[in-house]
């Protein structure tokens, strides 16, 4: 009899994986933490029960959430990445070899800790010198007023439920532009446009009012609910098209995901998020 595992949309959806083995499962202050070795998607990592990122598709979420800002910023020198605990994120960041400095503050120690351990070809980086890690509350990061600024602001949360609550309001996002220098850059997770459609467009909405303008992109994720994903991509005065060409040329070469058509064309708006933002 095999074994399968079901993340729960809602009363109609799931989204299932077969599953080899259970390598961890814990409980921290915050949340369940698991990882699954699964048969067709390697080993995931699950946090309260939702998939957060696995083997075989995490290139393109954190290719994407890392690239698309990294290769736009005026300056690239500081980044900060609130969640990110798998260290994925971080991994991305960390191949641009101007970035000197990155900050990531995640809240749950136990993430990091069993990515560590069981996820170590998604954060590969975790020795680098330049990446300092934070267990912490991005909340409250983003609300201090003693830290330099930063070129790059990434959001890589989980869900609007739990923990990741606050990362997914209009507070927040104001606190994360004033980390920013001028010409810098900010991307969020931003939940899927088709199964999440309203918390993706508010979140869009959101983010523009704070910003100026928002830019949503879109790609892929299989792992996710109906796998079409999003991230939103604000900034400081920078053109999301005006990719730097001298830090995306060695990025392209190695990549799986990110290249310059994709990312042209990942900011391309579905037909219906054209007419609810009314562009
Ligand atoms: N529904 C899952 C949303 C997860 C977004 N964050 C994933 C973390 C990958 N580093």
């Amino acid at each position: 009899m095999s074994l399968w595992y079901d993340e729960v949309t809602d009363e109609a959806v799931r989204f299932g994986l077969k599953v080899e083995r259970t390598l961890f499962m814990g409980k921290s202050d915050f949340q369940t933490v698991s990882v699954i070795e699964t048969t067709a998607f390697g080993r995931a990592l699950l946090l309260d029960d939702l998939w957060m990122t696995s083997e075989r598709d995490e290139a393109v979420y954190h290719e994407l959430i890392a690239h698309v800002p990294c290769t736009t910023a005026k300056r690239l020198e500081r980044v900060l990445i609130i969640g990110g605990g798998d260290g994925g994120t971080a991994r991305e960041v960390l191949k641009h070899p101007e970035v000197k400095h990155v900050d990531m503050v995640e809240i749950d120690g136990l993430v990091v800790e069993t990515s560590k351990q069981f996820l170590q070809t998604i954060g590969s980086a975790w020795n680098d010198p330049r990446l300092h890690v934070t267990i912490g509350d991005g909340i409250a990061w983003v609300k201090r007023t003693d830290l330099e600024p930063y070129d790059v602001v990434i959001v890589d949360g989980s869900d609007p439920v739990g923990p990741a609550v606050g990362l997914f309001n209009r507070e927040f996002y104001a606190g994360c532009h004033s980390m920013l220098r001028d010409g810098g850059c900010f991307i969020t997770q931003s939940e899927s446009p088709i199964m999440l459609k309203d918390v993706h467009l508010e979140m869009v909405r959101t983010i523009g009012e704070v910003f100026g303008i928002a830019h949503p992109l879109y790609g892929p994720v299989p792992l996710y609910p109906s796998g079409a994903w999003s991230w939103t991509y604000a900034s400081k005065g920078v053109d999301r098209f005006a990719v730097n060409e001298a830090r995306a040329t060695p990025i392209e070469a190695q990549a799986k995901y990110w290249n310059r058509d994709i990312h042209r064309g990942a900011f391309a708006l579905p037909n219906h998020v054209r007419l609810e933002l009314g562009r």
